[in-house]
């Protein structure tokens, strides 16, 4: 595996041709090391346990697949919960680059034509927040999924590498910066959407089930659901699309 140009980019790149879960991976390593440097990163091409939320699993084709892992150590606290909001942006912004219009499903979905491209997963650790990112190059067995090559696109891993993390760091640093442009950044959220603006049926982790139209992505990254009586903000749930409002 030819990485010159990912390391070029990162502090420190860690590549496993297989792994059980980078992300566990990266956050051991954390935990065992509070010295790791912003940006240290876990690159595989091969998960044998990677994980989605709540215990689920994240699917992937062996050598086909794309599981990076990143600790950031300097995303000021009110803006952690942005994370993988931006995170899912900086995916959809190289998929933009390659001329494919990519939608982010909140909290955490990279969706092309409402199919999976992308799935994310930020999980606090010592001295930070790991973030994990699963991109599909070659096709998985799952009828709600995309992948890279379905799309057209060069699916070798070196390059797809490369764009996803230049566009991450990009818009991690933006998200650590002093000068941070939150109104712009919660516009950009919004008009990416593929939630905000649907009829959607969310399930809350503790099975409480709320339904309303989706008006709009919160300042600190939460949705805010209309049920036409109240309004609830939710940090955490998933989510069905079960239509435009405009159909
Ligand atoms: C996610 O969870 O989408 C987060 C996935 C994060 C994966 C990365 S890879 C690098 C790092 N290391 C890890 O161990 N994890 C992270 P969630 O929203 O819970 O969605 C999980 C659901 O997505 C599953 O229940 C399937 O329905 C679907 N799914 C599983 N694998 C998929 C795939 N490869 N492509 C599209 N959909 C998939």
């Amino acid at each position: 595996m030819q990485l010159t140009n990912l390391e070029s980019l990162l502090p420190r790149l860690i590549y496993l041709p297989s792994v059980s879960s980078t992300n566990s991976e990266l956050a051991q390593l954390a935990n065992q090391s509070a010295a790791l440097e912003n940006f240290t990163s876990l690159i595989s091409s091969h998960q044998t346990a990677g994980r989605g939320r709540l215990e689920r699993s994240w699917e992937s084709v062996p050598g086909s697949s794309i599981a990076l892992s990143v600790l950031l150590s300097r995303v000021p606290a009110p803006r952690v919960s942005l994370i993988p909001l931006v995170a899912a942006l900086a995916v959809r912004d190289s998929l933009q680059q390659q001329g494919v219009t990519a939608q982010v499903k909140w909290p955490n979905d990279v969706l092309v034509d409402d199919l999976k491209i992308s799935g994310i997963l930020a999980e606090l650790v010592t001295g930070g927040v790991v973030l994990g990112i699963g991109l599909n190059l070659a096709p998985v067995a799952l009828d709600t999924a995309t992948s890279i090559s379905q799309l057209g696109l060069d699916d070798s891993f070196e390059y797809q590498s490369e764009m996803l993390v230049r566009n991450l760091i990009t818009r991690m640093k933006q998200l650590s910066a002093n000068d941070f442009d939150l109104a712009g950044l919660i516009a950009q959220l919004n008009s990416s959407s593929a939630t905000v603006g649907q009829k959607i049926a969310a399930e809350l982790p503790t099975g409480e089930k709320v339904t309303g139209i989706a008006v709009g992505i919160e300042a600190d990254g939460r949705l805010l659901v209309d049920n036409g009586v109240s309004r609830q903000a939710l940090s955490v749930a998933d989510i069905i699309h079960l239509r435009k409002v405009s159909d």
